[in-house]
């Protein structure tokens, strides 16, 4: 307890007038209240430590040295209302918005019944679906664009109140969907986290769009062992972001409640006011050390500790409330003692709470409400429109479309249909000058392959638009938005430049109901532009390598081989409650093969079940995306040429895969060769051959083969693409050996 005395100014004033005395527009209870949060939030780290010591839970990570711009920022925030995507160094502002300490416990213990994570995630990683405090993650950073959607997502409700409505039969029937007129998304991050390229394209895109996020940077100095000026040229971050437009700054000596109430209160009323985003500086301190796994005396030496423990917002607030004459340090003692008490009771009752069972481990990787394998995504399709009769009464065939055409067609009928759906990505937008579309001085473009020509015009430019070249930023974004009920259809150009946004796609999006024990959810679709086959698509537009993302749990990936597939599949994509990466093969694009007409906009596959594309009897084929009709090539061929009868199953969807068929065939015809157009080694191939070589053995006459390309990128000269890919030849052969063999 440290010792002050009271202000011989406040000697001067009435009684009367100390009471009513405010700080900053805070009320002497409010500072109480202020104080009792943050003395909580440190003991709650001590006792997590202590716990830690004692092996009772498995990690800590503190809030120390940065309580006051907590509490700070949630005096000047609504939970339940406005949205939260805080850091894990945000305990006292949690608890400042409703979170109590024993619910944080549950967490440090690993409980069944932790609102965070249901043990699923380490302590101080935040999720409390009642206060809008959004599921948090591990990686440094990966909050950031996703609080940006999440702030984009108010905007658009606002303007589009009807997308709220709940409707039977899709997704939205389980996602409550919500919005304030005037909210606005708080998100933290440290010091060392403003070096990821993710935070630079975030205040971007929220200065370009004027969004109501407020950016909090929470400075102690440190990133683990790496100093700020390491991390940040020059040393001070708010002088870098200064020129970002439409912004307001604040940089505060975030130990002190008061001044960082004020600080919050401007930038947030700056965002409230609908005037763009706010960004908060706040210099903190991190007392103890970066977690229980590190030892900052190993770097810092003590005389810079003891530095920074002059300004301990604990006792620095202490002495505050002392000698304004709010508390006295007997008022102190009673405060921290019902604090200690009410702690040692959370602390009990946490460490009796039951474990989550093995039996729960798989829960929620996918939506537990719609399932897009079932039937209910089964619907065939019907083709109103295949014969049009013209003026002349005659009856002329209309031409099969494309499957480009038919994903544009879908999704125009699923924009029509749910007001939910956004759709954006690189160059998707027919003009972002929108005054050259209405002056009608332009056509519009709709994409490099022009999937998605037309929508803006359709629908408009806020629900059809481009985005930065910034994958992360797209992908990021539209978590926000999925997190929050809109739709987003978002387009990544080219598979070859889908990694950037990895971080989002492996530790993110395909996680986050997982990690929330299903209090979150972010149901969306990427469509990509994949594959080679393009006579000189070269190494950075022909790239392959869907297995990537079938090895991420939570994630559904399709793969159509043909324009009737893409059209039911998109759809069913749509429709369903989880994310989906929705692979457009660049060549099947405007390919003759597989054209189709119009299937009437209710047109369903269900995920998980393959095509046969052609039956056989001798040999089992199985592929996907543009191999199938390579293969069809050459199993008409071997037929043609020796009678070998080939059965050609076309996966579609590739997580998850219609393991019946191909078992199913496999008894049938004992033999197997997967064909794919990714390179060999470790590639797709490689699970479903081991799956049949496991689980098919006694009805094996012949070793699962593969047929794929080499491995190695691909080149730009004709002749070496050809070599590369798997070509028909290279097929028959296949096929032709198994046979023999
Ligand atoms: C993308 C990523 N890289 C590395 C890490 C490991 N890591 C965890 S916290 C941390 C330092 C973060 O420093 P800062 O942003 O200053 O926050 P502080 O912990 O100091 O509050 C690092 C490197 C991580 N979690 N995520
Ligand atoms: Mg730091």
């Amino acid at each position: 307890m440290a010792t002050a005395k009271t202000d011989p100014k406040l000697s001067a004033l009435s009684t009367e007038e100390r009471k009513t005395k405010t700080y900053e527009g805070l009320s002497r209870q409010q500072l109480i209240d202020a104080y009792r949060i943050m003395y909580t939030s440190r003991r709650v780290d001590d006792r997590e430590i202590l716990l830690k010591r004692q092996q009772k839970i498995f990690f800590q990570i503190s809030g120390a040295g940065h309580e006051a711009i907590g509490v700070a920022a949630a005096l000047c925030l609504r939970p339940a209302y406005d949205w939260f995507y805080p850091y894990y160094r945000d305990r006292a502002l949690v608890l400042a918005l409703g979170a109590t300490p024993y619910e944080m416990l549950l967490q440090a213990v690993g409980a069944a019944d932790d609102p965070s994570s249901g043990g699923r995630q380490m302590p101080s990683h935040w999720a409390y679906r009642r206060l809008n405090i959004v599921t948090q993650s591990s990686p440094t950073g990966t909050q950031i664009l996703q609080a940006v959607g999440c702030a984009e997502a108010g905007v658009y409700l606002r303007n589009h109140p009807n997308a709220t409505e709940k409707a039977s039969g899709d997704y939205r029937q389980f996602k409550d969907v919500s919005f304030r007129g005037d909210e606005i998304t708080y998100v933290s991050l440290g010091d060392g986290t403003t070096s990821e390229g993710e935070f630079w394209e975030a205040l971007n895109t929220a200065a370009n769009r004027k969004l109501p996020i407020v950016f909090v940077v929470e400075d102690n100095e440190y990133a683990i062992s790496v100093p700020v000026e390491v991390q940040t040229a020059g040393g001070n971050i708010s002088r870098l972001v200064s020129g970002f437009p439409n912004f307001h700054f604040e940089e505060v000596d975030g130990t002190d409640p008061v001044v960082s109430y004020a600080a919050m209160k401007r930038a947030v009323e700056h965002c409230r006011a609908g005037k763009g985003p706010g960004f908060v500086h706040a210099h903190v301190i991190r007392p103890y050390s970066h977690s229980l796994s590190d030892d900052e005396r190993l770097y810092r030496p003590d005389v810079e500790r003891q530095r920074d423990a002059a300004r301990d917002p604990i006792n620095r607030m202490q002495m505050f409330l002392i000698r304004e004459g709010i508390l006295d340090e007997n008022s102190i003692n009673k405060l921290e003692k019902q604090v200690e008490d009410e702690m040692q009771v959370a602390v009990d009752r946490a460490l009796e709470a039951k474990f989550p069972t093995p039996e729960t481990i798989t829960n929620f990787i996918y939506s537990p409400d719609l399932d897009p394998t079932s039937a209910q995504f089964d619907t065939p399709p019907v083709f109103p429109q295949a014969e049009t009769p013209p003026a002349d009464g005659k009856k002329t065939p209309v031409l099969p479309k494309t499957m480009a055409e038919l994903i544009n067609g879908t999704l125009r009928d699923e924009m029509k249909r749910d007001e939910r759906i956004v759709v954006f990505g690189e160059d998707v937008a027919d003009a972002s000058r929108e005054d050259y579309l209405k002056k009608k001085l332009v056509k519009g473009k709709g994409g490099v392959f022009k999937l998605t020509a037309g929508l803006q015009m359709a629908f408009g430019s806020d629900r059809v638009f481009n985005t930065p070249i910034a994958e992360a930023n797209i992908v990021g974004r539209a978590t926000g938005m999925a997190t929050r009920g809109l739709k987003p259809v978002v387009e990544i150009q080219f598979f070859d430049y889908i990694w950037p946004a990895m971080m989002q796609l492996r530790d993110e999006l395909p996680v986050i109901r997982w990690r929330s024990n299903n209090a979150f959810s972010a149901p969306l679709v990427i469509r990509v532009a994949i594959g080679g086959y393009l006579t000189g698509g070269a190494l950075y537009h022909s790239q392959c390598g869907e297995s990537i993302f079938t090895h991420i749990p939570g994630l559904r990936v399709v793969f159509p081989s043909n324009a009737l597939d893409a059209a039911g599949l998109l759809r069913t994509a749509i429709r369903c409650d989880d994310p989906v990466l929705f692979l457009e093969h660049k060549r099947l694009y405007r390919e003759t093969y597989g054209r189709s007409h119009y299937p009437v906009p209710d047109f369903m596959i269900p995920f998980g079940k393959a095509r046969i594309v052609q039956p056989g009897t001798d040999i089992t084929v199985i592929t996907y995306g543009a191999v199938v009709p390579r293969a069809l090539q050459a199993a008409q061929r071997l037929e043609r040429e020796h009678g070998v009868k080939v059965e050609l199953i076309d996966l579609r969807t590739l997580n998850p895969f219609d393991w019946e068929t191909i078992a199913a065939s496999v008894r049938k015809t004992n033999r197997a060769l997967v064909a794919y157009e990714d390179s060999l080694s470790w590639g797709y191939g490689a699970e479903i051959a081991a799956r049949i070589a496991d689980q098919l053995f006694p009805q094996l006459d012949a070793p699962v083969r593969r047929v794929a390309a080499m491995d190695v990128y691909v080149a730009y000269q004709p002749i070496l693409e050809d070599a590369i890919l798997p070509q028909p030849n290279d097929l028959f052969r296949g096929m032709k050996e198994l046979a023999e063999y």
